[in-house]
């Protein structure tokens, strides 16, 4: 196995002393980053700043044991580490903390993530994959503390499954899984539930995982005591140790201020889970925070001067300088040549990237203050236009929103005048602002031709003698057709592998395709959808799945902060076109009957949110999905696993297109949409409505963002001129989202001659009882009588009162 690193064990000692005097120009490079970067933010140039000062040592410790393919999964104090790999350099830095949006100069997130955010691009420019076992990687950070837990589990599995699995495109991806996927967090943040979970599951997993934890006691202001059982994170997990004769995690403890120790133990970690796979822990002791957590505050209002004392004692880079001394390695006068000279380029750097920041800005400024002085030279409202020139040029470091307002509050002024002069300046404003909205605006979902919504359709096809059978068969002969036709494709989750899904869409799939590809996973949402974003990460086509959409909650804060961010976060730099599998609205129960669709695509945008109406609709969806590389929920019926549907030939193959809705009925009176399960239903109560005389069109919105790209419900309301949105959400939930895209965003309400109407569940969760259903959801009588009664108000005569 090729997984041998040159450690220093086998280098010489001048190659030793080298190795030590450039970590030291990067520990004080970094130092000198942040408490500049401080600075600036103090002095009113940079809004905010969380640096990395007093976690330098360990990190050049991780970065030298860190290789070609392996992965971060980190949170802000890891600047050093970035640094000492190139990955990142003073200016970018610097024009991270202004947030420059230029993703050339500031790389990590053209200005959408405040400092401290890294990342590496995995992508190029077209959305293909750069070859990631060329490059040291860093998956996007997130703000949330242990958030980066849960896709750290993902990054690991991956080099487990391209070890083990024989037939995969692991090309740009992976080496034989030797890859390691290294973990930073800070120890407060160890006390939230995605640590344990992905702790625990790593160890289950047994995967290459080298997660450190940056101990400096305190979370913010909140000392130790109150964050950790005996105030000793690698204490209490102690019971993951692994032994002789059981798996586990090695855990080793080092002090943060201690060079060789932490060279020593990262060298160790590194070997253990690059050729065994083995969880490595490494607890961080003593390190420190030298100006406090943030800018936000100082830390002298909670630390005592006992505190601050110890702290400066233990200073990780003033300790490190008094071994370098001690050591021989270098003179006093040696390493003061080397800060000066550090000094000197960050200060250099610092200038650069705020000039490099300003200069489009000023340009931009000095070409709107022309524009308005030519409008204001012949308009009525001159001097209230210089006045607003003359702000402008006093505002000698503007940022994009101070010439945005300039510019449209001086069209005010200009009402009613027809020059070419204010047409120039209309010109502009209109160029600016687009140009301005697409810096903050672009990659919610792929700009790229794999594009989700991009994907063609294609009808399933019948036989003549096309066999009726369970849903469910459908969906398990799709899915064997998808692992063959995909290699790269796994599905994992809760009773997913050896009994092939609660529901048998899966039956016989493990045995076929193996217990990698097909596999069961413990009870935890928060880290199964971890493992798909950690794999999607690396090349891989996870399909995740949630047993039920009711339990999709314990996941959504993974869902909304870490997947449904990452291509808008990275600016289009990385993706993880992760596939989830649920299953949800009614069945029975509390618990059973989910379908909080308003609540999930509130909150998913960035992911696509389908909710099919039968298995060959979702069969369908899969299909399209692993065509494209974008994040999707699938939501299949949970009561429709045994309906029967007739059997398409072309299993594998037939594709549900995204952003589509389907017109089920054709009629005239009303246009009913609807979605999921209670599409059924509303089915069965048009065709009662035709009974007395109503005739309504069904059309099933099924992919919910996006919804109906075409805009097929507005001709259909063009030609009824009346709608009603049905869905088992709460009400205002979904059913408000459609009616908002109808009315508003498709512009329906001109064609309407009755007031749009919405009907919904009850508010609370539907009852268990075996009339639960019919007294929590939308029912076929309560959908007959909504319509009956719109329809009454259009024409007492014809519909007379019900009741
Ligand atoms: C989920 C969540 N809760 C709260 C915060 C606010 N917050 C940011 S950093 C932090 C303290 C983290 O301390 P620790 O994990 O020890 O890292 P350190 O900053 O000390 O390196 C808190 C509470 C957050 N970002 N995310
Ligand atoms: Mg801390």
């Amino acid at each position: 196995m090729d997984v041998s690193s040159k450690t220093s064990n086998d280098i010489s000692f001048e190659d030793f002393k080298e190795q030590i005097i450039n970590d030291y120009e990067i520990a004080f490079l970094s130092r000198t980053c942040s408490l500049l970067g401080r600075k600036e933010v103090l002095t009113g140039k940079a809004k905010f700043g969380i640096f990395g000062d007093g976690k330098e040592l360990p990190q050049l410790a991780m970065a030298r044991s860190f290789k070609n393919g392996d992965f971060r999964s980190g949170y802000y104090r890891d600047q050093t580490f970035m640094m000492a790999l190139g990955l990142l350099n003073p200016k970018e830095f610097f024009h991270a903390l202004y947030a420059t949006t230029d993703i050339e100069k500031e790389p990590m997130s053209a200005g959408r993530q405040m400092g401290g955010h890294f990342l590496t691009h995995s992508l190029n420019a077209d959305g293909s994959w750069k070859d990631l076992t060329k490059q040291k990687n860093s998956s996007a950070d997130i703000s949330c503390t242990a958030g980066q837990m849960p896709r750290l589990l993902g990054l690991a599995q991956a080099s487990k499954v391209y070890r083990n699995q024989k037939g995969l495109d692991s090309a740009k991806f992976s080496v034989n899984g030797n890859e390691i996927a290294w973990g930073t967090i800070g120890n407060a943040s160890t006390s939230e539930g995605m640590f344990f979970e992905t702790i625990n599951a790593a160890g289950v997993l047994q995967v290459p995982m080298v997660i450190s934890i940056w101990d400096d006691e305190y979370g913010i202001s909140v000392p130790a005591k109150f964050h950790t059982t005996k105030e000793d994170i690698s204490e209490i997990l102690s019971g993951f140790q692994r032994s002789d004769n059981e798996t586990g995690y090695e855990i080793l403890k080092v002090n943060g201020w201690d060079y060789t120790a932490l060279m020593h133990a990262y060298e160790n970690a590194a070997d253990i889970a690059r050729q065994e796979h083995v969880p490595v822990l490494i607890h961080v002791k003593e390190l420190t925070q030298p100006q406090g957590h943030s800018t936000s505050g100082s830390h002298e209002r909670y630390k005592d001067n006992e505190r601050l004392e110890w702290e400066r004692d233990h200073d990780c880079n003033k300790r490190f300088k008094e071994w370098i001394l001690e050591s021989g390695i270098a003179t006093t006068e040696e390493l003061a040549t080397i800060e000066k000279r550090i000094k000197r380029t960050v200060r250099e750097a610092k200038k650069e990237a705020w000039e490099e920041y300003l200069k489009t800005l000023l340009t931009n400024k000095t070409v709107l203050v022309n524009l308005i002085e030519k409008v204001a030279a012949t308009s009525p409202n001159k001097n209230f236009l210089n006045k607003l020139k003359n702000d402008l040029i006093a505002t000698e470091e503007p940022v994009r929103k101070d010439l945005a307002i300039t510019a449209r509050k001086s069209l005010r002024y200009l009402l009613g005048e027809n020059t070419q002069e204010k047409q120039d300046l209309i010109n502009w404003t209109s160029n600016f602002l687009s140009e301005a909205q697409e810096k903050y605006s672009s990659h919610l979902y792929s700009e790229n031709d794999s594009k989700a919504s991009n994907i063609t359709a294609i009808l399933p096809a019948y036989k003549d003698d096309s066999e009726l059978v369970d849903g469910r068969v459908i969906l398990r002969d799709n899915f064997d057709k998808l692992f063959e036709k995909y290699p790269n494709t796994l599905i994992f989750g809760e009773d997913t592998g050896a009994i092939g899904d609660v529901n048998q869409g899966l039956e016989g799939m493990q045995e076929k395709y193996g217990k990698i590809r097909v596999a069961d996973t413990g009870i935890r949402e928060t880290t199964i959808i971890g493992q798909g974003i950690g794999m999607a990460l690396r090349g891989l086509r996870p399909i995740a799945e949630i047993q039920y959409l009711d339990y999709i909650f314990y996941a959504l804060a993974t869902l909304t902060d870490d997947l449904a961010s990452l291509l808008y976060r990275t600016a289009g730099k990385q993706k993880a076109p992760l596939i989830i599998r649920t299953r949800g609205h009614r069945l029975e129960g509390i618990w059973h009957s989910g379908s909080e669709m308003g609540g999930l695509i509130h909150l998913l945008r960035g992911m696509y949110i389908l909710a099919p109406r039968n298995m060959t609709q979702a069969a369908g969806f899969y299909n399209t999905l692993l065509k494209s590389d974008e994040p999707a929920l699938v939501i299949e019926s949970l009561n429709g696993y045994r309906l029967k549907e007739k059997k398409p030939k072309n299993l594998g193959e037939f594709c549900t297109p995204i952003g589509k809705v389907e017109k089920l009925k054709e009629g005239k009176d009303i246009t009913l949409v609807s979605y999921g399960s209670t599409l059924r239903i509303v089915e069965k109560a048009a065709k009662e409505l035709i009974e007395v005389g109503i005739d309504a069109e069904v059309i099933d919105a099924q992919t919910l963002l996006p919804f109906d790209i075409e805009m097929e419900v507005l001709e259909s309301v063009k030609k009824t001129n009346r709608l009603l949105v049905i869905d088992e959400d709460v009400p205002g939930g979904c059913s408000a989202y459609l009616l908002n895209e109808i009315i508003e965003k498709q512009g329906a309400f001109k064609y309407l001659d009755s007031a749009p109407q919405t009907l919904s569940a009850k508010a609370h969760r539907p009852a268990y009882g075996s009339d639960g259903d019919y007294f929590s959801k939308p029912n076929r009588e309560d959908i007959f009588e909504k319509v009956y009664n719109i329809m009454h108000e259009v024409s007492p005569n014809d519909y007379p009162k019900l009741r």
